[in-house]
């Protein structure tokens, strides 16, 4: 087991530095002088005075952990201390932000502002400036030159896989809370619990509100472990529980965790099922170097996931055909993991280079969301399923290959829905460092 260093504190001034360089040398390509990116505005239901939950935009968080300070600012000048406009408008219906006094604050110029006014008159000249941000109403208004141009999007986008220490650390931590809950959740799953349960006790071990988690949690059990983005969480417990498919996170400084874990009630063979896939999750990230394409990956995984479905008789072929012919699909129509981070599904997995070109998903994989070429200091998920989906089991019970098929053992498997193992992976001196087991063994 290889540690991270998890001083965040410490790793901060060297990662403002490295995101600055970044951010620089996309505005090489701008002739401009600075860019300008706002944390975000609130949004607003239809016909109503209350908004949803403020998410901050991944651009402002790349740079300091301030995610709940909406109408807030960050401008960047080659060269300069970068400028922090911080929002804190007079106001007695809200709580107005105190004065930020955390570990990033001494490497900031902080100014406070009352109103988006306020913030337009500090900005200097717009029309030499970027601006980067959902606000593009604002930032015409305001006359600044450039909004969200390609060019640089597609460059810093680039870089966002190349995490530095401060980030292997914060998704390091991001992982060590998630598996707090992750453990309170097969608790209460063993307990019989209903998933509404299962998901409030995931939150409370790891002390999130809902909505500072990076995303929904998925929390299926029995048949509901088959739908992929399970979307409910029913209050009623099953009459007999046989199984557990939860995909929860967790955040830390704005660096989120995604993991999966499935588990059994009873000894069986959808038992043995979640141990042989735990088998081949771990030989597949055993696998993983620099230089290799995920893509390619990927289809390696096909090969593993059609040696268990032969090795336990669920199918009778070859495994090489199994995969020309697609029939590991119906088990696996996910891909096997993305790029992780800023966001659960971070941005420029297909992407091949600085200049935004990109590589799709092969055809015959249309939901794989990494493409790129696996390089040290990239932090993706390893998440090989093996599901029974009604829908795509009728598909291929149509098909030239349903003879092949052990449909009893199906009917046997079906109302436990189906597998999901998915960890975090940070490439490190060219070896795959596995976070989230780092954190269940810690
Ligand atoms: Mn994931």
């Amino acid at each position: 087991m290889q540690e991270i260093s998890i001083e965040v504190e410490s790793l901060y001034k060297d990662h403002l530095a490295q995101i600055q360089r970044r951010y620089e040398k996309a505005l090489e390509s701008c002739q401009s002088s600075g860019v300008l990116i706002p944390s975000g505005s609130l949004k607003y239901a239809f016909l109503d005075d209350h908004s949803y939950p403020f998410k901050v935009n991944p651009h402002f968080k790349t740079w300091l952990p301030v995610e709940d300070n909406d109408e807030s600012f960050i401008l960047m000048r080659p060269g300069e201390k970068p400028l922090l406009l911080f929002n804190q408008p007079e106001d007695y219906w809200h709580q107005p932000a105190s004065d930020p006094d955390d570990f990033w604050v001494e490497e900031w110029e902080i100014q406070s502002i009352r109103s988006l006014i306020d913030a337009s008159n500090r900005i200097g000249d717009p029309r030499s400036l970027v601006f980067v941000g959902e606000e593009t109403d604002l930032a015409r208004e305001w006359g600044i030159g450039q909004i969200n141009p390609q060019t640089f999007l597609s460059e810093v986008h680039y870089g966002r896989a190349n995490k530095t220490d401060y980030e292997l650390a914060c998704l390091q931590i991001a992982n060590n809370i998630a598996v707090q809950g992750h453990r309170a959740a097969e608790e209460a799953f063993r307990l019989g619990c209903s998933e509404f349960e299962i998901q409030h006790r995931y939150l409370a071990a790891i002390a999130h509100r809902e909505k500072e988690s990076p995303y929904s949690a998925i929390v299926g059990l029995n048949e509901h472990c088959a739908i992929l983005h399970y979307q409910h969480y029913d209050r009623q417990a099953p009459t007999t529980t046989y199984s557990l498919l939860i995909d929860a996170g967790a955040n830390k400084n704005g660096y989120a965790a995604d993991i999966t874990r499935t588990y059994a009630t009873g000894n069986g063979l959808f038992r043995d099922l979640i141990n042989a896939m735990n088998k081949q999750q771990l030989a597949i990230i055993d696998e993983i170097q620099p230089g290799l394409n995920y893509a390619d990956l990927h289809e390696k995984m096909h090969l593993r996931l059609a040696g268990v479905l032969r090795d336990f008789q669920i199918v009778d072929m070859e495994e090489a055909d199994m995969v020309e012919s697609n029939l590991t699909f119906t088990f696996l129509p996910h891909g096997l993991g993305h790029l992780l981070g800023l966001q659960t599904h971070d941005v420029a997995g297909l992407q091949q280079s600085p200049r935004g070109d990109e590589k799709a998903a092969p055809e015959k994989y249309p939901a794989l969301r990494l493409t790129r070429t696996i390089e040290n200091r990239q932090v993706f998920t390893i998440e090989p399923g093996l599901y029974f989906i009604p829908m795509l089991l009728n598909k291929l019970r149509q098909s030239a290959h349903a003879s092949q098929v052990n449909w009893q053992l199906i009917e046997e498997l079906v109302p436990c829905g189906g597998i999901r193992i998915e960890d975090n992976i940070a490439m490190l001196e060219g070896r795959p460092i596995n976070l989230t087991r780092n954190a269940f063994d810690g």
